[in-house]
């Protein structure tokens, strides 16, 4: 075991922030009430109950549409410095366009921020977090382009409605799962499958909408609302296989560029990474293909695009090992275009979800390597955090939450890394999509099969607010457990 002594003791700076994320679909419930239209999830959870594990759906979830004051005392009681929540599209917007605002929607987010802000909570709003309206879908969805003039027309409401209060807004969360998920594979909502072709049309849309946004909060409310707009934007690490070989050099550089740069490369620079624009060139023509299956930015697009992000938002859960594929050109695919081979190694602790193994230094070079290709941006953690099956003395999300915020705070102290916050994923167990209400990310326990969906605090939730207050881990640290009060 470590002897935990001898590790320095750093401190978060003083601006330093802190807070816990959810996502309307997750939390919220009120799925037909008060106006709100029907999003992709909705009826993809409705049309195909049996395709989510425990045939569930986020009708109810966690009932946050009419408990949302509870979970602002549940974010006071942890001493966070601000709550990142997302707005449901289609319960402002019901046919997903500006003829029909729906009144009682702007009322909930402006209850939600008001209760925020009295409790001495800052309201960090993400505006798509993958509840498209149904009626964007049924033209097509994000591929179809026209979808960045609705988006930018849906910001316009946020920003006029709420921009006096929210200085923190995110676009999007996750081009990578809305699109690889949602067109690619086919996976997530709305179910679509085409593979190395409409996942790239679905992030070429994304991207401009997201440029767009900035752009429009650069002309019409910067000045009177001095806010900042990012975008959270998620990636694993892609550690070499062998970090001594160049190829598998070679294809941690690939994996990253092609699965992260394929984002932050154009919010930063204005285009996708020269390498990716290569490879999927080539590939496609080895295809058959008259052109490149990857759509291409004008060059006043480009222009636009470029510096469109005032902080940049990480998801990071978990790492692979990485090294190159043979290749050999296939069928269309994203994956096949990246052309590396990626596993977990079987000694990383495992969660609940397959996907997400326990690795901490993945964190601490996924940040340097930003910090390497970006220039050193502000980098606010959007979401990071651990899945089980519900314990309330949730040791393995102890565990995680302190080995990664070591490794975070390394990368600040010894890197020298601008990480200036942290969001835990979640605040509360939630609908974790395809999974269901199967596997738990909460710092609080709910209960679904409670009508009222009571939240019981776990343990991660004390060691998580002693952190969040003492601006330090102390690996000591143990709350009065099991609780006296509450
Ligand atoms: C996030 N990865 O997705 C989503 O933003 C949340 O809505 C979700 O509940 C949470 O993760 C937990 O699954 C992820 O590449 C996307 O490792 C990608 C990764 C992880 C999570």
């Amino acid at each position: 075991s470590f002897a935990f002594a001898d590790l320095p003791d750093y401190y978060f700076p003083d601006d330093f922030v802190f807070g816990t994320a959810t996502a309307s679909y997750q939390v919220e419930g009120g799925w037909n009430e008060d106006g709100k239209g029907e999003s992709i999830w909705d009826v993809g959870t409705h049309e195909h109950a049996d395709w989510v594990a425990d045939n569930s759906n986020g009708d109810v979830a966690c009932d946050s549409y009419h408990k949302y004051k509870e979970d602002v005392q549940l974010l006071k009681a942890l001493g966070v410095n601000f709550y990142r929540f997302s707005i449901s599209w289609p319960r402002i917007l019901p046919d997903g366009k500006i003829d029909n605002v729906n009144q009682a929607g702007i009322d909930y987010y402006n209850n939600l921020i008001n209760e925020l802000l009295a409790n001495g909570i800052e309201p960090y709003a993400t505006m798509y977090h993958w509840d498209l309206p149904q009626p964007l879908q049924d033209e097509g969805g994000w591929p179809n382009r026209v979808l960045a003039d609705y988006f930018v027309d849906y910001a316009r409401v946020l920003f006029d409605n709420f921009g006096d209060r929210v200085k923190h807004w995110m676009t999007f969360n996750e081009i990578m799962s809305i699109c690889e998920l949602g067109y690619g594979q086919g996976s997530f909502a709305p179910y679509v499958n085409g593979p190395g072709v409409e996942d790239y049309q679905c992030t070429h849309t994304i991207l401009l909408a997201h440029g767009r946004t900035y752009r429009l909060y650069d002309e019409n409310y910067r000045s009177q609302q001095n806010g900042l707009v990012g975008i959270a934007i998620d990636t694993s690490w892609n550690e070499p296989n062998n970090p001594d070989s160049a190829d598998d050099q070679q294809a941690s550089e690939q994996a990253m560029q092609m699965n992260y740069g394929w984002f932050v490369n154009p919010v930063f620079n204005g285009n996708y990474p020269d390498i990716m624009i290569q490879r999927i060139h080539d590939i496609s023509l080895q295809q058959g293909y008259s052109e490149s299956r990857l759509p291409e930015f004008t060059a006043d697009e480009q222009q636009m695009l470029k510096g469109t992000v005032d902080f940049l938002g990480l998801n990071h859960y978990t790492s692979y090992m990485v090294y190159l594929s043979d290749g050999g050109v296939g069928q269309p695919d994203h994956y096949a275009d990246v052309g590396v081979v990626s596993y977990q190694d079987p000694s990383w602790p495992s969660s609940a979800s397959s996907w997400l193994k326990e690795v901490p230094w993945g964190i601490n070079r996924n940040l340097v390597w930003i910090k390497n290709h970006y220039g050193n941006p502000p980098v606010l953690i959007t979401e990071n955090g651990w899945s089980d099956t519900g314990e309330l003395e949730d040791n393995g999300r102890v565990d995680y939450y302190r080995n990664y915020l070591y490794e975070i705070l390394k990368a600040i102290h010894e890197d020298g890394c601008n990480v200036i916050g942290y969001t835990a994923w979640s605040l509360m167990d939630n609908f974790e999509w395809m999974s269901g209400y199967t596997q738990r990310f909460g710092l609080h326990y709910v209960d679904f099969n409670d009508p009222e969906r009571p939240r019981t605090r776990k343990l991660s939730s004390y060691v998580f607010s002693n952190i969040v207050t003492t601006k330090h881990i102390d690996w000591d640290y143990k709350p009065d457990w099991p609780p006296t009060e509450n």
